[in-house]
């Protein structure tokens, strides 16, 4: 059954409208015809919204959700509205399922640094919405940004960043396409952070924050904006004009209390035609082997400073690309910003603040905020364990009438309980020109007695919401481990017929087509395919002391025919899918024989899957 007659089922009055609108046109009154369209859209009182998530054994998910995995370092794919995890995608983790880490081909891209700390996952883009070509994810821990190609699944590129310290909002530009990325520093440091500069190791107002743009083709910096400010969260503009940034450190604060001791923090914004001209220009100095250009405050123009409650955390935009929303954490309220007068404030025409068009009071501790394409937002708020909808539109003409309009509260559309303190809300297509209002998953860093008790340190709570009515209607509870910040929900037509059933063999330059050994000195090649349920050698024999590489290209093109390598007492374990190619370097310290043997089971005949190799004294 489809979504669409299921909902209807459960009395969703779309047939009603229909109704509605035929008679209206019928009957030919002008009148009768504006007054129910008014009705139905602009206020969406008529939204019902009983979707079902439920996806029955042998269907599949509307969308592709990717999550951020927190400190575990890696990335997770989840079918949005099952909430079915799907498969999990190693970036700056070891992955011993699938040899992430160990084979020859991940350890180059990780470069021996096997922790990483993700926060924030997004999509490339064209036009405005995602074009299923690639991820990206910050590592805040080592200050990396990570590709994922989509179609493999799997990570092709790693870019490390330079002067920074807690590299955490990352945003891909939205238009036209995505070719910059950019990528803040949370934490201020000297810059550079080495013996050079150790003058100012203990002189905090000379650390910096910068903001990095790192070319998403390349995965290569094409440069770092310096500013005072710490920055925390990342958004870019639906017109390749702007990227934006909370600040919770004017004050280059070290302690609690520092960091909140100004009344006011800042939204920044960065004018990328006026950084493109300073690279032109050769407005830059060379830092660290990268281009850092001086945005610092009252050195160049290229940095706009909007004045926002103290502390503030996320900021994202509206899905027509008219607002900036950034949300308070210590403030109560959102302050929504107009992109329009953002440019009129980069000529001079009017004062920073004179961007702010509303600042509605949401909840105590708002933190993200997402969208439904319908004209509502929808916050987190973490202090009181809510979900808000708020119609933007209706906080603005609030603002403009006054204190007293404003204290009635009617942008507030509906509130929803979540269970507990809440940190990301992401809504089904949000962060795109596309949103769609239909689902919204709260991330919920604590789940307090939702699931099974198993142990001292507790999973997290994702939960699932329709937003397709106009209320919010909680749907599902889904246990999270550590710990998923962020996610993007992306509807299925632009992922799935990106993604591949095999590998392009020859894409990698080892591929092994005919099984052989060969000796170069102590250096011993083995080359071999794998074709269920053998692998192209049976016995490799090799001596004490000997360099090997094992290089494995899997012959099965069957989609799901993967094989695994394992090598008994040598701690090596991967897995190859079909036609792909992985390989491994060590040293036969061992005299001994030594099974290799298929993990991944493939075939009746699975376990009688292995060969030796002989390691002689
Ligand atoms: Cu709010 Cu790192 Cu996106 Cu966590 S950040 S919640
Ligand atoms: Cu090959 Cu199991
Ligand atoms: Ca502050």
């Amino acid at each position: 059954m489809s979504e669409e007659s299921r909902s209807d089922k459960k009395g969703f009055k779309r047939r009603d409208f229909l109704k509605i609108a035929t008679v209206g046109v019928a009957t030919g009154t002008g009148l009768f015809i504006s007054k129910e369209t008014i009705l139905a859209t602009s206020k969406d009182r008529k939204r019902k919204g009983h979707q079902s998530n439920e996806v029955k054994p042998g269907e599949l998910d509307a969308y592709y959700g990717f999550w951020s995995g927190g400190h575990s370092g890696e990335v997770r794919i989840i079918g949005v509205p099952s909430m079915r995890e799907i498969k999990r995608i190693p970036v700056f983790n070891m992955d011993v399922a699938t040899g992430w880490g160990i084979t020859n081909e991940s350890k180059k891209l990780l470069k021996g640094r096997y922790t990483g700390d993700t926060h924030h996952v997004h999509g490339s883009y064209k036009n405005g919405t995602y074009d299923g070509r690639y991820l990206f994810v910050n590592d805040k821990l080592n200050n990396r940004v990570a590709r994922i190609r989509i179609d493999y699944m799997e990570v092709d590129a790693i870019v490390e960043i330079p002067n920074v310290q807690g590299t955490h909002g990352i945003f891909p530009q939205r238009y036209p396409k995505t070719e910059w990325l950019v990528a803040n520093s949370e934490f201020q440091v000297p810059v550079p952070n080495d013996e050079t500069n150790a003058g100012a190791f203990g002189k905090p107002k000379e650390y910096y924050g910068l903001h990095t743009i790192i070319d998403t083709e390349r995965m290569s910096i094409v440069c770092q904006v310096m500013v005072d400010e710490n920055m925390d969260l990342a958004a870019t503009d639906y017109k390749g004009k702007y990227s934006m940034t909370t600040s919770y450190n004017t004050e280059k604060g070290v302690t609690i209390s520092e960091m909140l001791s100004a009344d006011y923090d800042y939204m920044l914004i960065f004018n990328w035609s006026r950084i493109r001209e300073a690279l032109r220009k050769g407005k830059y100095k060379w830092i660290s082997g990268v281009k850092v250009i001086d945005g610092r405050k009252g050195r160049s123009d290229i940095v706009l400073r909007i004045p926002v409650p103290k502390n503030p955390h996320g900021v994202n935009i509206s899905p027509d690309g008219k607002y900036a929303i950034c949300s308070g954490k210590v403030s109560p309220t959102c302050t929504v910003v107009d992109l329009d007068l953002v440019d009129k404030a980069f000529e001079g025409r009017i004062k920073p603040e004179e961007c702010i068009v509303a600042q509605p009071e949401i909840g105590l501790g708002p933190l993200h905020t997402t969208f439904d394409g319908r004209g509502n937002a929808y916050t987190s708020v973490f202090i009181d364990s809510t979900n808000v909808k708020w119609n933007i539109q209706k906080a603005i003409e609030a603002e403009k009438k006054g204190p007293e309009e404003k204290k009635k509260k009617e942008y507030i559309i509906d509130v929803l309980d979540v269970h507990y303190q809440v940190g990301h809300i992401m809504a089904s297509m949000a962060e795109t020109k596309e949103a769609d209002g239909k689902w919204l998953v709260s991330l919920n860093k604590f789940s307090k007695d939702r699931f099974l008790n198993a142990g001292p340190y507790k999973v997290e709570n994702d939960q699932l919401v329709d937003i397709s009515g106009r209320k919010l209607r909680l749907v599902h509870d889904s246990p999270a481990y550590a710990e998923p910040h962020d996610c993007i929900i992306v509807r299925r037509d632009i992922i799935e017929p990106r993604v591949k059933d095999r590998y392009n063999m020859f894409e990698h330059p080892l591929a092994v087509v005919k099984s052989g050994i060969e000796r170069q000195g102590k250096k011993v090649t083995i080359r071999m395919t794998s074709n269920a349920p053998v692998y192209g050698i049976q016995e490799a024999r090799v001596k004490k002391g000997d360099r090997i590489t094992l290089i494995v290209t899997n012959h099965d093109e069957i989609s799901d025919l993967s094989h695994g390598v394992a090598i008994s007492n040598y701690n090596i374990n991967f897995v190859i899918a079909p036609f792909q190619t992985r390989s491994v370097t060590f040293t036969a310290d061992n005299p001994g024989v030594f099974w290799v043997y298929c993990t991944n089971f493939c075939h009746a005949l699975h376990l009688e899957m292995r060969m030796r190799i002989i390691v002689e004294p």
